[in-house]
């Protein structure tokens, strides 16, 4: 393995690279510059730990997991990597010669934001995860030339930006010229004696980008394989040699399209044809990939289940399950039976949400149009499920028809995630009580007939980026207190139990606390040009906004207690910055209209001179993994209060705790686990829980009765509906309301503001004692060992993928 550079030599090699690579003389080298020479330094030796890691598991024949996602939310790559390199110090003091400092250099990365949210950022950390483990792994998605688009905020409202993140290139692929795959769509299916052949319409190219991915404390490396779609050489030389390059060119990109753009959508499917051929295209190259390196070292298929374990990120990569078996059965003539018991013993599958508008349906007419002969598979596979389910209770049509892998309702569709299951022999949820809740409803029948496919794996965030790189100041606390190895064991940070009421580790805790706010708060005022005291309690809600996440019941908070202000103004108010970020998917009318609610309140109480400091709102723009790096250490609350029953894990209550945060939240997902692991007295639960949901729904919800007997809160939906904040257009936010009070209110605000209003006051009750505040946030950090990714990854490694950790 590579020795450390020397510091000198790393400064030298900086000037190199500015030289040679980067092509600037050093002098007029400017911050970009400097960061591209750095992650030149820092690719080296990842390329030289890649090659290694390689020829290790190939000599080994090492099982491997392969990560199927649509989404890899990586951010930036720069600081994560010098840190797994032990290059930090070196490059900081590198870059002193240029008089500048590592962190500024790094802030000119742009995020590689090849997701939407949760999902996306999950399998980032778990990447890290599996590199960090010495798994033998590879994610594989999509190379998208734009990803997560960028938001701005114009007139209080959200507009939307394209993210051209690759447009001056990046430091961190590496384009594996000789590593290419056809992948074919449309025509028809011809029966030659039995044998089907696929007479496809057209054929485009998956070009390998490989981004190397570093463990911590190991040699070892991860790959995350993405593909780009290419046209074939062929394609329309016509054009070309009659000079018509419109044509040309035209046709070019109906093929390269394909990974154009991520679809910008975490709540409803897209429902397009052009997704589809997202999902099969990278399936169909990163399951070609993985049979070529299967062959390469073994002779045949028959053993590739014992080789190889592939995950699907949610539904979104389904199609792998019908395009393995045409591999295997069409192209290298395996029996259909040997095929299908292989594919069972290859996949697994999690599902990361409940809402019913969010499960991937394709109709049966666009997967004949696209892919004819996975069709046939599909219906292939429903019928020999459903002869077995109806040997498994006989005589039940209507259970028969709940499982089938069509939907006959209207347009026939075929389910993505019943495919899914039945592809799979494992299927988690992401956290205790979704796992619970997954076998209760949507997956009730499947789990009658395979009680032990389904289980639970909680997720988990990594502490590298989470905490040593986001949170340099405290990790040199814990440094100091507990030693460095939290950072591959989170469970040391057990031991911190014994400093709670420790004064010294007390007031530097609290003081770390104040510097990240001053932070955060300098970066409020530098990107939504509003000034906010870092002594004032900083209330959190940071995530896409999505109605059962309730940004909304958080407003309702807001109007509540600047009401109360003015009503009480000389009452001893504990001084609230309310803090939201988040993006809403570009058609989601309703989220947008919440984003220009939280504007419009926040500039008639930031510039209402009664409240003289007391609360503030600030929304901050365009977040994504690098803001979420910012934000997360300088929050003292979390909010997590979406309806108990709907969030299926979330990670960012994980961050923010992790950060020293105190929760704020319902009993839902991954919330139950924390408080569960910080104590009870640690955490601010409130409003139903999911049984007391169910009821209440069944019994009939009356939202208007809440309404008709809170004063408080008939004032502030009086004051949102009548206009109080929108004067100019009095109108604006009255179908909002609407939907609470004469819309049914589906996710239960009003029932659950009365016990969120009560529950805020006893979050102020405590920050006035500002001992007993931090002694509780230490508590939660203390708590947060068993939500570090690793632990996960180790869940998944010995209980799903059956794979060992490398030895070397
Ligand atoms: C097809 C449209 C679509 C796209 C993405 C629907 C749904 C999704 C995802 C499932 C949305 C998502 O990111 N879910 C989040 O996954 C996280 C990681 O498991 C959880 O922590 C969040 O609770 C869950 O909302």
């Amino acid at each position: 393995m590579n020795p450390p550079i020397a510091k000198h030599a790393l400064a030298a090699q900086i000037e190199e690279h500015l030289l040679c690579t980067v092509g600037v003389a050093s002098e007029d080298a400017t911050q970009t510059d400097l960061m591209q020479a750095v992650a030149q330094v820092a690719r080296q030796q990842l390329s030289q730990r890649w090659v290694e890691t390689q020829a290790h598991q190939r000599a080994a024949k090492a099982r491997r997991v392969v990560y199927l996602s649509m989404e890899f939310l990586m951010g930036r790559t720069l600081s994560n990597a010098l840190a797994a390199l032990n290059l930090t110090g070196g490059a900081a003091q590198g870059l002193m010669q240029h008089a500048q400092t590592l962190e500024d250099v790094a802030d000119r990365e742009p995020d590689a934001a090849l997701g939407n949210g949760g999902l996306g950022r999950l399998a980032a950390c778990f990447l890290d995860s599996m590199a960090t483990l010495g798994l033998p792994s590879f994610g594989y998605g999509i190379r998208y030339e734009y990803g997560m688009f960028a938001q701005d905020i114009q007139d209080g409202a959200q507009v939307e930006y394209p993210d051209p993140w690759l447009q001056d290139g990046t430091p961190w692929e590496f384009p594996r010229a000789g590593i290419s795959y056809p992948v074919r769509f449309g025509g028809w299916v011809e029966h030659l004696n039995g044998t089907p052949v696929w007479r496809h319409a057209g054929e485009v190219a998956a070009k390998a980008y490989d981004m190397v991915v570093p463990g911590h404390g190991t040699p070892l490396v991860s790959t995350l394989r993405l593909w780009k779609a290419v046209a074939p050489a062929h394609i329309d030389l016509g054009a070309f040699n009659t000079g018509d390059y419109a044509r040309a060119a035209s046709t070019k990109n109906e093929f390269e399209n394909i990974s154009w753009v991520l679809y910008p959508n975490d709540s409803t499917p897209a429902g397009r044809e052009l997704r589809l051929k997202q999902e099969y295209f990278f399936v169909a190259a990163s399951i070609q990939d993985l049979v070529k390196r299967h062959l390469d070292e073994h002779p045949t298929l028959g053993n590739l289940a014992e080789q190889v374990a592939i995950h699907l990120n949610d539904t979104h990569p389904a199609i792998g399950v019908a395009e393995l078996m045409r591999l295997l059965c069409d192209e290298h003539g395996m029996p259909w039976a040997e095929a299908w018991a292989l594919c069972g013993k290859t996949f697994s599958y999690t599902n990361h949400t409940l809402m019913p508008e969010a499960l991937e349906t394709w109709p049966v007419a666009l997967i004949q149009h696209v892919l004819p002969r996975h069709l046939e598979i599909i219906f292939r596979i429903n019928k020999e499920f459903l002869e077995m389910a109806a040997r498994h209770r006989p005589g039940d049509n209507a259970f028969l028809a709940r499982l089938s892998l069509i939907d006959e309702h209207g347009e026939r569709r075929v389910r993505m995630a019943h495919l899914s299951v039945v592809g799979s022999h494992k299927v988690n949820g992401v956290s205790a009580l979704h796992s619970d809740l997954l076998v209760q409803t949507i997956f009730a029948d499947f789990a009658d007939i395979w009680p032990e496919r389904f289980t639970n794996m909680t997720n988990g965030v990594t502490p590298r980026r989470w905490l040593a790189q986001a949170n340099p100041q405290l990790s040199s606390l814990l440094d100091g207190t507990l030693g460095r190895q939290w950072r591959l064991d989170l469970d040391q940070l057990k031991r911190l139990d014994e400093y709670r009421l420790d004064a010294e580790f007390q007031g530097r805790f609290m003081a770390i606390k104040r510097a990240n706010k001053a932070r955060l708060a300098a970066y409020i005022e530098k990107t939504a040009g509003i000034s906010v005291s870092p002594d004032s309690l900083f209330d959190v809600q940071v995530k896409r906004i999505h109605e059962y996440k309730r940004q909304l019941l958080n407003v309702l908070h807001v109007v509540t207690r600047y009401q109360a202000i003015l009503a009480n103004p000389t009452a001893d108010w504990v001084p609230r910055t309310v803090i939201f970020a988040g993006k809403a998917a570009s058609s989601y009318h309703t989220a947008k209209s919440i984003i220009r609610l939280i504007h419009d309140v926040g500039s008639v109480i930031n510039n209402d001179p009664r409240i003289a400091g007391k609360l503030k709102l600030v929304f901050v723009p365009n977040y994504g993994v690098s803001v979420a790096e910012v934000i997360m250490p300088g929050a003292d609350l979390s909010e997590q209060i979406s309806t108990a029953g709907t969030e299926a894990s979330g990670t960012g209550n994980m961050k923010l705790a992790l950060n020293g945060a105190l929760t704020i939240g319902t009993d839902d997902g991954a919330n139950i686990e924390i408080r569960q692991n910080v104590g009870d007295e640690n955490i601010f639960i409130f409003g139903l829980k999911t049984p007391e949901v169910h009821a209440l729904r069944q019994s009939g919800y009356q939202p208007m009765r809440y309404y008709e007997s809170l004063p408080a809160l008939k004032g502030v939906l009086d004051a949102i509906a009548g206009g109080q904040f929108c004067p100019s257009e009095p109108g604006r936010y009255r179908a909002l309301v609407d939907s609470l009070l004469w819309g049914g209110d589906h996710y239960l605000l009003l029932a659950d503001y009365e016990s969120y209003i009560a529950t805020q006051l006893r979050v102020d009750a405590l920050y006035r004692q500002p001992a007993q505040w931090c002694e509780r946030a230490t508590a939660n950090v203390a708590g947060m060992g068993v939500f570090s990714s690793d632990r996960t990854i180790r869940e998944y490694a010995s209980q799903i993928w059956n794979i060992e950790p490398a030895t070397r």
